[in-house]
């Protein structure tokens, strides 16, 4: 296993090469997928895969093209939830958003490009593996992982929640809902698809999920509480917008007090059900990390 900063430089190092060709007319396409792709970011979902696929024995360069498509997803996903039309922040990863740089088609464009980039990236990963029908299975299963997670029924339902519910009623059930589909699934997928990839065993598949599905609630609830008591500079985007856009979300529901003690609980039920592994020590510090983030 590596530390958390020696896979993000896997990551950070070929995050461009995989990205396709645009054309000499489409030359502002890739400037501006590279643009937000460049800005920063904490890689935590390409870590977690490469990471998990480490921890159960598979292979990380194989992986990479994997992790660096979760980020492209993870990417867009930013990029179009700073639009206007949706969350409408001029700030991202410390830098002026996508479309306060290239303009709202040209974001809308980007995310566009970024997500079809990722499947193209995760599918030609089969086209090796003709030979081996057991590295084909486990292939498939880790693109569908992917793929679902970020999809209709995982991220962007997710999202279609929380921008739906805005000057509403909010419910503990809905919290969680959009907690569990716009950022828990997205969290999820990566650590599940570098087991897929590794050929892990299913109980151990089962454990992490548990602790990808606790890890990635708590990261919302951090991130909301953040927005009330973080500071703009260290999280690289504009605060207080959730209380602005009357949002739902755990803190509004619950309080702050609550929040920060079910931030608590799921982060020791994160590490509970993964430490009887070898290399837990690094998912049981990143949960610490993420528990603590100021960023
Ligand atoms: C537009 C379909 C669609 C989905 C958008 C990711 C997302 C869903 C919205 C962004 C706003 C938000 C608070 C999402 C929750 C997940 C989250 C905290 C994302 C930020 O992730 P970090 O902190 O970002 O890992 P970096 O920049 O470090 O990669």
């Amino acid at each position: 296993m590596l530390s958390f900063n020696d896979y993000k430089n896997l990551v950070d190092e070929r995050l461009l090469d995989f990205l396709p060709d645009t054309g000499n007319y489409a030359n502002v396409l890739k400037e501006s997928m590279e643009y937000s792709l460049g800005i920063g970011g904490k890689r935590l979902r390409p870590v977690l895969l490469l990471a998990s696929c480490d921890a159960a024995g598979g292979d990380a360069d194989r992986a990479l093209p994997y992790a660096c498509a979760v980020e492209y997803i993870h990417t867009y996903s930013l990029i179009h939830d700073d639009l206007p039309a949706m969350d409408d922040d001029d700030m991202r990863r410390g830098k002026p958003s996508n479309h306060k740089v290239y303009g709202e088609a040209m974001a809308i464009l980007a995310g566009d490009g970024l997500l079809n980039s990722a499947a193209e990236l995760i599918t030609a990963q089969a086209l090796d593996l003709r030979e081996d029908a057991d590295a084909l299975y486990a292939h498939s299963r880790a693109a569908h992982e992917i793929l679902r997670r970020s999809g209709a029924s995982g991220m962007i339902a997710g999202q279609t929640a929380d921008v739906m519910n805005e000057d509403k009623e909010a419910s503990a059930d809905l919290v969680r809902f959009i907690e569990e589909h716009k950022t828990a699934d997205l969290i999820t997928a990566p650590v599940r698809a570098g087991l897929m990839l590794a050929q892990a065993d299913e109980s151990m598949i089962d454990d992490f999920t548990t602790y990808a599905k606790n890890l990635g609630i708590a990261f919302q609830i951090a991130d909301d509480i953040l927005d009330y008591e973080g500071n703009e500079e260290l999280m690289g985007k504009t605060l207080g917008k959730d209380l602005e856009q009357d949002k739902c979300n755990y803190v509004s529901v619950h309080g702050m007090q609550d929040a920060k003690a079910e931030l608590h609980r799921l982060s020791s039920e994160a590490k509970d059900a993964i430490r009887k592994y070898d290399n837990s020590d690094f998912f049981i510090e990143l949960a610490d990390m993420l528990e603590s983030r100021n960023n």
